[in-house]
């Protein structure tokens, strides 16, 4: 039998979590007591029947360090009184598939999870000197709520002690099965399981898996999938290899490393490399045809990026055609949208959709957490973020399998009768540009810049405050910068009230807002582990179709002049260029 030991311990600072979840480098997280003082503090913070007693599965990303923090996890879940663990094999599980088990599975005695902690630092890298990461979600699948978060950094800044069963076994989270001990409560017991069965069935209530198949298996259509080593390959060689027929070939990096092979596993033009160049994109110019469809995943697979052949679909773009052909397409829509929203920082082509088909329309923080409560009180089904996060009610976060399985029901539907003759597919990229000719196109980029000094990331977004008292003095700065850009009409911080229980966000992003519909956003990143990271979000409506077809950073380039200029980015930052530019 094994028993509670009760441990003495002191705060640690800086635990706060942010946009999703702590997010530190592998070496503080090894700290002593670091990672126990987190999770001691989390469990303090939930209910009593939520940990006593209860289910919670532990996984994430696979990333360096969550073996580890898996065994330190289930110890310390044991002392506390919890009933069963239940993780993924190996620790593998992503994102979305937590949700989803947290959501859907039922263990064999009908016991169902309350909650989990995801060990993930997402889109970050990852090895024994990169990020590593742990974030709560809660009973219906979704990150816990700012009210929650609140009491858990409240808690790790007084702690004093955590309860841990060091003469529990470790696990072999290496095979499936599960293992059950004896303590002072009574039985507790860890569960590993392989989680792809319980994801893939929900996929497959989602989507028309044979019509997909009937794509991926067309002579006419080529697909590439890259998991930049990320979690997400653990599922992709089942879903697009043996359940929808793609060629073992198109997959790219999909074996789950613990460093994500030295890459930075976060689905972008920069970081997806291998993707970018193979999908025509790239620097080279190489004579091998390109795929008709691309697209890669993040660290633990919420994220996604959607290409075409020589061709980039932004984010923004990207839910909203999803939105715009959802009802045709997938058979889960088939009764019509609840709604559709967006963070705030994401362009307003989804509003433009939600206004033409009438949908109820919601903008939101950003991160993801802010999309739950909608969906779970029945306002929301398809959702979306800039920073290639996308996804719908089925579960409460963001899935990038589930995206890409999204765009191929919309080009199976679209080619459902020329996939045999000699008829040319329609592409994503006639699909995209189909989307503008009739709702407009919202040109759009962002300027990342990272690791910058954090007092000097403070001070530019104060001095951007501090000019939002006087509009006409901005103008005249800004007609002296460029006069070809419109007016600024209205300039806040922009807040949130939650429409369902009524919580109010501060301060979550310094919005320019000009005439001509074209905004500049800026934000400074919740998610990084050093320094601060400045996020300029810029963007212009055009709703002459003829206009559409611009190159987007020619298009955009007088408002990015106003954006560096205004913010006086240089000065503040000393740097010249953005670290990426999405
Ligand atoms: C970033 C993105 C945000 C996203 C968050 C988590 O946050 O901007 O849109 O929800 O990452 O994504 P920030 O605060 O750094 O801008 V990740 O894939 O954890 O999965
Ligand atoms: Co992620």
């Amino acid at each position: 039998m094994f028993t509670v030991t009760k441990k003495a311990t002191t705060p640690f600072e800086g635990q706060k979590p942010g946009t999703s979840g702590l997010r530190k480098k592998v070496t503080v997280f090894q700290q002593p007591n670091y990672l126990h003082n987190f999770v001691q503090s989390t469990f303090n913070a939930l209910p009593a029947e939520e940990v006593r007693g209860a289910t919670i599965v532990v996984s994430g990303d696979g990333r360096y360090f969550s073996k580890d923090a898996v065994q330190i996890i289930t110890k310390m879940a044991a002392a506390n009184g919890v009933r069963r663990v239940w993780v993924g094999q190996n620790s593998l599980m992503s994102t979305p598939a937590v949700s989803a088990v947290i959501r859907e599975r039922i263990g064999e005695d009908g016991s169902k999870a309350s909650g989990a902690f995801i060990l993930t630092a997402s889109h970050n890298p990852g090895g024994p000197t990169e990020d590593f990461g742990i974030k709560y979600n809660m009973g219906n699948g979704g990150p816990a709520p700012e009210s929650v978060t609140d009491k858990i950094f409240s808690n790790t800044t007084t702690i004093s002690e955590y309860l841990i069963s060091e003469d529990l076994p470790d696990v072999d989270i290496s095979a499936v099965g599960v293992s059950s001990f004896s303590g002072p409560e009574g039985p507790f017991d860890v569960e590993v399981f392989d989680s792809s069965v319980d994801y893939i069935k929900l996929m497959k209530s989602i989507f028309d898996f044979e019509a997909i198949k009937k794509l991926l298996t067309s002579p006419k259509f080529t697909f590439c999938y890259d998991a930049l080593h990320g979690v997400a390959g653990a599922y992709a060689k089942q879903i697009f290899v043996e359940e929808l027929g793609a060629d073992e070939s198109s997959l790219l990096n999909c074996v789950p490393k613990e460093d994500f092979g030295g890459g930075h596993p976060d689905p972008n033009l920069t970081y997806a490399k291998e993707l970018v160049e193979r999908m025509g994109l790239g620097k080279s110019s190489s004579n091998i045809e390109p795929p008709e469809f691309g697209a890669a995943a993040d660290g633990d697979a919420d994220r996604n990026m959607i290409l075409g052949k020589r061709f980039f679909v932004t984010p923004s773009d990207s839910v909203a055609i999803i939105a715009a052909n959802a009802v045709q397409s997938i058979p889960y829509f088939a009764s019509g949208l609840k709604g559709v929203a967006r963070s705030m920082p994401t362009s307003a082509a989804l509003d433009v959709v939600a206004k033409n088909l009438n949908l109820k329309f919601f903008e939101v923080p950003t991160g993801w957490k802010f999309f739950g409560n909608l969906m779970d009180a029945g306002m929301c089904s398809v959702c979306g973020e800039e920073s290639f996060g996308t996804g719908s009610d089925h579960i409460r976060e963001k899935d990038g399998i589930w995206a890409v399985l999204a765009w191929l029901s919309i080009l199976a539907f679209k080619n459902k009768d020329n996939l045999g003759g000699g008829d040319k597919l329609v592409s994503v990229e006639d699909i995209v540009r189909q989307h503008w000719a009739t709702y407009g196109r919202h040109y759009y980029t962002r300027y990342d810049y990272e690791n910058v000094d954090a007092g000097a990331a403070k001070e530019l977004m104060a001095n951007l405050v501090s000019m939002q008292s006087s509009l006409s003095d901005v103008n005249k700065l800004i007609k002296e910068i460029r006069s070809d850009v419109s007016e600024v009409v209205a300039a806040d911080e922009f807040e949130y009230k939650d429409p369902v229980d009524g919580s109010v966000s501060k301060h979550q992003g310094i919005r320019y807002l000009f005439g001509d519909g074209s905004r500049l956003v800026f934000r400074l990143s919740g998610t990084g582990s050093v320094g601060a990271t400045i996020r300029v979000y810029i963007e212009q409506y055009e709703k002459d179709s003829s206009k559409t077809g611009r190159d987007s950073q020619d298009a955009l380039a007088p408002l990015v002049d106003v954006a560096l200029k205004l913010s006086k980015m240089q000065e503040y930052t000393g740097r010249s260029a953005p670290t990426v530019i999405t």
